[in-house]
């Protein structure tokens, strides 16, 4: 099941737990658009792809054996804090690893995700993300038809980003 905390700013190792020990309830990352499920049956996460419009998806493996050289590479891509104009919907396989995502006063809160577990990220949030010491998870991405994924790394000139601005202005209501 799915734990989310504030992250505890330590220098190193970024696959490591980093859970400064302060919870963050499932309300309070709905208050800043996330939204989270646990699904055992891929009938429900097809029922929910349904409703939200989503037709297209895949999945990825992210691991030494699936990546090779280009597993370390993409480890530290992943996790460059970006955002995207337009949701994120990853669906646990097996595996586990944590998405990061900022808060509404800019602090990081690690969620903390494994097999069965759905997250939606909304567009406009600046997030990152992670495998952890087990360098394994494997994820479904959901699409809907034209995906606008390319990721926004954070700058000055994203911070004014439409999308970005029109995410802030949904808290603040
Ligand atoms: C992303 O958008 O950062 C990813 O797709 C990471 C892998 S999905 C668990
Ligand atoms: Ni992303």
């Amino acid at each position: 099941i799915m734990r989310a905390y504030e992250y505890d700013n330590i220098t190193g190792d970024q696959r490591e737990d980093h859970d400064s020990g302060a919870v963050i309830s499932g309300a309070a990352l709905n208050q800043i658009g996330v939204l989270t499920h646990h699904f055992d049956s891929v009938d429900d996460v097809n029922a929910l792809a349904t409703e939200r419009g989503y037709k297209n998806r895949d999945e990825v493996t992210i691991s030494p054996s699936a990546l090779g050289d280009l597993y370390e590479g993409k480890v530290k891509t992943f996790f460059h804090e970006h955002l995207h104009e337009d949701e994120e919907i990853r669906y646990v396989l097996d595996g586990h690893g944590f998405f990061d995502v900022r808060s509404k006063d800019d602090c990081w809160v690690r969620i903390s995700v494994s097999k069965g577990d759905l997250i939606i990220l909304p567009a406009g949030i600046y997030h990152r993300f992670t495998t952890d010491k087990n360098n394994y998870i494997k994820a479904m991405r959901l699409f809907q038809e034209e995906p606008k994924w390319t990721p926004l790394n954070r700058d000055p000139q994203v911070d004014e980003n439409a999308y970005r601005t029109t995410y802030l202005k949904s808290l603040s209501v």
